[in-house]
């Protein structure tokens, strides 16, 4: 493709020029730019996808399990989930097994942020922890109060929601946090080989011995 267009500037510059041997070598050099400018230009086009081709990221999960506070909330809360394979996610390890925790959000701590040298806050307090291939067993769902400001119990909002083949709740509850440092089993939800939940019970287990952080 490249090839004819060489030949067809060669030809429109013997047409539009008759000029000395410097002034041919200087256009020898405006052409071979212009050249360079078309063939990037050529390149470029050939790079560009059609939107509805792909680029499309894909996000799977089968199971999403959130804990959500009171906006502006300062308070600390954290998801601590166990897979049946003994794989713990949480703040110190973001990614284990299938499961994956999406934000740490640690209250009202790095909510801001600066987009054009104007302050944005993100008022919500919510931790996502998302199960993007299940296995037949037990799940343990446990929430962490690692940094309380205050007395009086914080009420944290649990959810786990089953995604595949619809969205579907398949536990929802609030519990009142009390004091740093203490970790409750929010929930324990079994599955068979299909992904069916088969058995939810909240008999306490603790995983983060202590609350350390
Ligand atoms: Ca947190
Ligand atoms: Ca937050």
């Amino acid at each position: 493709m490249i090839l004819p267009f060489i030949r067809i500037t060669k030809l429109s510059k013997k047409i539009l020029f008759h000029e000395d041997a410097t002034g041919d070598a200087f256009t020898d050099l405006l052409f071979n730019a212009l050249l360079g400018f078309a063939f990037m230009f050529f390149i470029s086009f050939a790079l560009i996808q059609n939107p509805q081709d792909g680029g499309n990221i894909e996000s799977k999960a089968e199971f999403i399990i959130s804990a959500e506070w009171e906006d502006h909330h300062p308070d600390d809360i954290d998801l601590v989930v166990e897979d049946p394979m003994g794989n713990i996610v949480y703040f110190q390890k973001q990614q284990a097994g299938l499961m994956h925790l999406d934000r740490d959000d640690r209250g009202t701590l790095a909510d801001r942020l600066v987009i054009d040298g104007v302050e944005v806050e993100n008022p919500a307090n919510q931790e996502v922890v998302t199960i993007r291939g299940y296995m037949a067993g037990e799940y343990v769902v446990n929430l962490l109060y690692y940094k309380s400001n205050f007395v009086t119990p914080l009420k944290v909002k649990l959810k786990v929601e089953k995604i595949n083949p619809k969205l579907e709740v398949i536990f929802f509850s609030d519990y009142y946090l009390k004091k740093t440092g203490e970790e409750i089993t929010a929930v324990r939800f079994m599955l068979d080989n299909i992904g069916n939940v088969i058995d939810l019970n909240q008999l306490q287990k603790p995983i983060i011995s202590g609350g350390v952080k």
